[in-house]
């Protein structure tokens, strides 16, 4: 009999590859424990524990073994509880492919859209921590705060526009996955938890929601991430900038 090592989970609260970590041990039934970090000082904590480069979460320590980054801790899953399976055999490498591009193209969009949005609406910031929309003192810190993210993550409102105009082709892709079957099944893939959890942090954004309410994409994101909060108000972005198709 082979025991599992002790898994250990460090994570951002609202980060979407964390969830994405986190709804591949709970599908896997593996114990775990779950370190949440604080934003700011989790950089220096990460490096401390999974090397120097790796600053981002989630990371997973498997007994002594750092696993970093949400598609190597799903792989590293895999091994150690092949059951049920997020790489089924015959769309394993479909999957796979699935997964990769949920994790270089479109989760990056799960951090600069909401950002980008709530720059406009600095108020809706309380409601990502499940309270309400702050109060001017609060809002006023949410200005300042706000401005760092836009820096830190190389947002601009070109950028922001380009983001919404390249958004339904986005989501037309996620519609394709699940049609073609790497996603979307009985038991969700690594791209399903890869996919939904980005899908679910932009179902948030009010003003997105028309792209992607009603379509299969939508299901997978409330399929799988069914809970996290957040709300910002219609009418966030500019004008014209959300291209809906008809
Ligand atoms: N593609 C990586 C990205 C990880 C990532 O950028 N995580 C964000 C949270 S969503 C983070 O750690 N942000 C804080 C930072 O950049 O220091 C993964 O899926 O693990």
């Amino acid at each position: 009999m082979t025991t599992t090592p002790a898994l250990t989970l460090h994570v951002l609260p609202p980060s979407h590859p964390c969830m994405t970590a986190e709804a591949a041990l709970r599908l896997k039934g593996l114990d775990y424990d779950k370190v949440s970090l604080t934003p700011g000082p989790h950089a220096e904590e990460m490096a401390r524990v999974y090397g120097e480069a790796n600053t981002t979460v989630p990371g997973l320590l498997v007994g002594d073994e750092p696993v970093h980054g949400s598609c190597a801790i799903l792989e590293r899953l895999e091994q150690i509880e092949p059951d049920p399976p997020l790489y089924p055999e015959p769309i394993a490498e479909a999957v796979r492919e699935a997964e990769r591009w949920g994790d270089e193209e479109l989760q990056d969009l799960g951090r600069r859209l909401p950002w980008g949005a709530l720059h406009f609406r600095p108020e809706a910031m309380g409601t990502f921590g499940g309270g309400g929309a702050l109060d001017p003192a609060g809002t006023d810190f949410a200005i300042s705060f706000l401005r760092g993210t836009w820096k830190y993550h190389g947002i601009s409102a070109e950028r922001l526009a380009a983001d919404l105009a390249g958004l339904p082709a986005q989501i037309d892709h996620v519609d394709a996955l699940i049609a073609e079957g790497a996603m979307g099944g009985e038991g969700p893939t690594a791209a399903d938890l890869q996919i939904g959890a980005t899908l679910r942090v932009l179902l948030t954004v009010a003003d997105l929601r028309p792209l992607i309410e009603g379509r299969p994409a939508e299901g997978v994101a409330r399929r799988w991430f069914p809970d996290y909060a957040g709300e910002i108000p219609r009418g966030a972005f500019p004008a014209g900038w959300v291209r809906v198709r008809a």
